[in-house]
């Protein structure tokens, strides 16, 4: 197909997801003729006069007054969030749990209750338990694997209904599409976590949802070097608000300009790393699903996990995160982590780096282990994030780990056979002379 490219503007009419992701919102030409956006690292803004300044505070005036609620640097990026999930307006932070924190904090008040996934992030569970539940506002989880689980559990006080799909870490989906209907029937607003994602693999809020947040720290960013979070939102009245009272005065959770830069370097190839990360991590899940030490493989890219078709539906392609159970339990997954030797043992996920971790012990070490149980996050959960190296070294790798893990599972194996001989042997036997 043929688009046409309007060389005059800054692009903000480009449909192309990595022409947007590379052009979106700059003309050079603004900038003396300069490729690379400007960083504007000015906290505050010269005001030519009080009543100006004034009006800025009220509101009134569009220009840039303190870089807590606007920056020229954060705008850019900003606008290429919303352009490349289709969003009326986004806002950018600190941090993923300052974009989750700021959100939820100007979305709810006491009384109202928030429906949230039997399995989130880590710091997010600890969020709604130790932050929302302890100023007012009632949490519940519901498995959201079922849309009519949600049907059942929405009530007239549930404000926002809350997701991430896939789930970190147990890879479980839900139905966007589904469950948005639901809640806006009963009058609440949805937000997906999309950072597993990131907005080349999924757009929620084309499949109704209400706001897309996301660790800018993984994907987007890309590189393991800053740290960063963003909401995009279908709503600007909801963007402006959690700008002016989430951002500004309930979390100061502000993202800075330099990290702003690197986030857009890490959009240009936004779409050519995640089109390696997803192949690759195909590769990896089809490899140890392969191998006699696995007991389960949860990735959305084989054909064996539950809701393979509903990722073929939703998502672009299959992202590159993995979780998995070795037949010899914890005890193995522990023995196959520290047996890696090119894959990097750290938390975070979406660096060029493949990562492993182990939720139980790191990650979701916030639930207690009957939380973890109960929402479905298993303790010998292996946990990767298949990075951009050669598929036949991260094989190689991760092989042999998963023989060591193997071999430890069979010698387990003979031990008990020999004790158990040892107390056959010990006892009479029908067939022993007398
Ligand atoms: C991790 N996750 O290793 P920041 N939403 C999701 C996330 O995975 C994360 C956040 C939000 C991990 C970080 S654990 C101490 C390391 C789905 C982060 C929060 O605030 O940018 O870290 O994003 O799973």
């Amino acid at each position: 197909m043929t688009r046409t490219i309007d060389r005059t503007t800054d692009h903000t009419t480009a449909t192309g997801f990595s022409t947007r992701a590379i052009h979106h919102g700059y003309n050079p030409a603004d900038h003396q003729g300069a490729l690379v956006p400007p960083i504007h690292t000015s906290a505050t803004y010269a005001f030519p006069d009080v009543a100006y300044g004034a009006r800025c505070f009220a509101g009134e005036e569009p220009g840039y007054f303190y870089t807590r609620i606007a920056n020229p640097t954060l705008a850019l990026l900003e606008g290429r969030l919303a352009a490349l999930e289709e969003g009326a307006g986004a806002v950018v932070f600190g941090s993923g749990m300052g974009a989750i924190t700021a959100t939820l904090w100007s979305m709810l008040e006491p009384g109202d209750e928030i429906l949230a996934d039997l399995t989130l992030y880590g710091c997010t569970f600890s969020f709604l338990h130790h932050g929302l539940g302890r100023f007012g506002v009632t949490v519940r989880h519901v498995d959201m694997t079922d849309p009519a689980r949600v049907a059942e559990a929405l009530t007239a006080k549930t404000r926002v209904v809350y997701l991430e799909t896939p789930a970190n870490p147990n890879m479980r989906l839900v139905d966007i599409a589904a469950v948005s209907a639901l809640a806006h029937a009963q009058g609440a607003k949805v937000v997906v976590d999309n950072t597993y994602c990131t907005p080349y693999l999924q757009q929620p809020l084309l499949l109704g949802a209400d706001v897309s947040v996301h660790s800018m720290t993984k994907y987007l960013g890309g590189h393991g070097d800053l740290t960063a979070g963003a909401a995009v939102f279908a709503d600007a009245e909801l963007a402006q608000r959690v700008r002016l009272y989430g951002l500004k005065d309930m979390t100061g959770a502000v993202m800075s300009a330099q990290d702003a830069h690197l986030v857009m370097r890490g959009l240009k190839t936004l779409a050519l790393r995640m089109d390696r990360h997803c192949q690759s991590a195909q590769k990896v899940a089809e490899f140890i699903a392969a191998h006699p030490a696995a007991a389960a493989v949860h990735y959305p890219g084989l054909p064996s996990f539950a809701q393979h078709a509903l990722a073929k539906q939703q998502m672009r392609q299959m992202g590159g995160m993995i979780a998995f159970e070795l037949r010899g339990g914890l005890q193995a997954g522990v023995r196959f982590m520290d047996a890696l030797q090119l894959v990097t043992r750290a938390v975070s996920l979406g660096d060029a780096e493949t990562l492993a971790q182990h939720p139980a012990s790191m990650t979701h070490s916030t639930y207690t282990p009957e939380q973890r149980a109960a929402h479905g996050i298993a303790e010998g959960l292996v946990r990767l994030s298949v990075g951009l190296e050669d598929l036949d070294d991260l094989l190689a790798d991760i092989g042999q780990a998963l023989d060591l893990a193997h071999a430890m599972d069979l010698g387990a194996g003979i031990n008990a056979a020999i004790s158990s001989g040892r107390a056959a042997a010990a006892e009479p036997s029908c067939s022993a002379p007398a």
